[in-house]
């Protein structure tokens, strides 16, 4: 009820201050040019990320005689030669170097300038979320990745790692390993230096273009006969034979690693899987084998729910000869589900897949975790398959784990907007994310 106050008026200035790189009101029509190109500029630059710009309406009426501001040319600043040499010794002088690739390696040149390091060194490597698809996670020296925190196959890898060559870490994931004191020498390669706390304090940082630091190195570096890979052997053994279990499981409602494999099954290597945020994300994360760069397309960050259908149809934008999945949780998916009329309406090709457990199952599984009974995160569901055809998308509804497959075969190689019901039975999640896995890695 509104008694005699005046307009809603929101600082959305302020309000975007938190959200982005750089946010301005445009109070002058003039200083539009400016404004714009500081705005595009910021967001370009290492890291990328979203500006905003408010423009008033009265000040969008203004004439002006203002001359547009052309884009400058600009090259990153490349890491001194020093730096590069003291990483060069210590990755040459350790015994059992590993590679670690994160949210900030996954630009275009980089991934190729990491496979020619890995190719030539032989060194083994695992990924962050947001590093996953930098490197083919098919790759032979491919150790997993750390969508746990700890007590992991990996950690285990980390644990005995005597030089950690981190290559991308952002600070907005979570970390992917804990530093502690004096086991280790870790190398920071980044476009910026690291943000030391008492979990992160490399000793070494080679500051500037990733791409290029990654070249020098391994144009510097020789396979050493003293590094010894036999322990990240067994720790690779051991992680193919776990990462395998499940992925033929026929139980329905369906197995996460049943899901994950199926998706895998049905998308090219260049395919791309949009995930909203739940909890299928950290299954995916951990089970999913990304071939190419962004194709798993995640955010182990702010991590908003709603975002995975947005993603997904962006994704398919940009990539309209791509085949393109978006995987969300019943509570995600109904966050931002009206966006499937703009999918319908701009005719996109795209297979839309909604886990159902009638629950918000990952905070579900932190309650259960932090031994609090179950509170206020069950829910009912509209009939996705009438909701889709309300529409003008196609809804289906599998019966066995075994039609999964077929169906979005199906539904990826038709035009249109598809969405697939799947049934989740996410009872493993305590069984295998929280005990097996870690009762299985302390005994390689
Ligand atoms: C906008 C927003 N609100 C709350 C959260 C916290 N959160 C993370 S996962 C999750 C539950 C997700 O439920 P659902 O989409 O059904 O996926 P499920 O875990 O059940 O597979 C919640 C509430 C969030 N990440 N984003
Ligand atoms: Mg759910």
């Amino acid at each position: 009820m509104c008694l005699g106050i005046p307009a809603q008026i929101v600082d959305i200035v302020d309000m975007m201050k938190p959200l982005t790189k750089y946010t301005r009101q445009i109070v002058s029509a003039d200083n539009i040019p400016a404004r714009v190109r500081e705005a595009f500029r910021r967001a370009e630059e290492e890291r990328p990320g979203a500006t905003h710009l408010e423009l008033p309406e009265d000040i969008a009426h203004e004439d002006t005689d203002a001359f547009v501001i052309p884009a400058s040319y600009t090259r990153r600043p490349l890491a001194d030669e020093k730096a590069i040499a003291r990483a060069v010794d210590a990755i040459s002088n350790s015994n059992r170097p590993l590679l670690m690739v994160g949210a900030g390696a996954n630009r275009k040149t980089t991934s190729k300038m990491l496979t020619e390091f890995v190719d030539k060194l032989a060194i083994p490597f695992f990924t962050t979320q947001m590093g996953k698809g930098v490197l083919d996670e098919n790759h032979p020296l491919w150790l997993g990745n750390a969508a746990l925190s700890d007590g992991d196959f990996v950690h285990r890898a980390i644990d005995k790692a005597d030089c950690i060559i981190n290559v991308g870490h952002d600070v907005v994931e979570k970390p992917p390993f804990f530093m502690h004191k004096g086991r280790r020498t870790v190398i920071h390669i980044n476009f910026f230096s690291a943000e030391v706390d008492t979990v992160y304090f490399p000793q070494i940082e080679v500051v500037g273009d990733v791409a290029n630091s990654v070249w020098r190195l391994k144009q510097r570096l020789e396979p050493q006969s003293h590094w010894s890979f036999d322990y990240f052997t067994s720790v690779r053994e051991h992680l193919d034979k776990h990462l395998s279990q499940h992925a033929d499981d026929g139980r329905f409602p369906l197995h996460p690693v049943r899901i994950v494999a199926e998706v895998r099954r049905a998308l090219p290597p260049d395919g791309i899987a949009a995930l909203d945020n739940g909890m299928y994300k950290i299954w995916f994360a951990r089970y999913y084998r990304c071939r190419l760069p962004n194709t798993l397309l995640l955010d182990n960050a702010l991590a908003t729910m709603g975002a995975g259908l947005p993603s997904a149809m962006a994704a398919q934008l940009v990539n309209p000869n791509r085949k393109v999945v978006a995987v969300c949780g019943d509570g995600g998916f109904m966050m931002n589900s009206q966006e499937l009329e703009t999918a319908v309406r701009l005719q996109q090709q795209l297979t839309v897949i909604v886990l159902r457990d009638d629950a918000f199952g990952m905070i579900k599984w932190k309650q259960a975790g932090m031994k609090f009974p179950s509170f206020g995160m069950d829910m009912t569901n509209p009939d996705f398959v009438k909701y889709a055809e309300t529409y003008g998308a196609r809804g289906h509804r599998p019966k066995s784990a075994d039609e999964l497959g077929a169906l979005l075969k199906q539904t990826l190689d038709q035009p249109g907007v598809d969405l697939i019901e799947v049934p989740v039975d996410y009872s493993d999640n305590d069984r295998i994310l929280n005990r097996e896995i870690r009762e299985l890695s302390a005994d390689i």
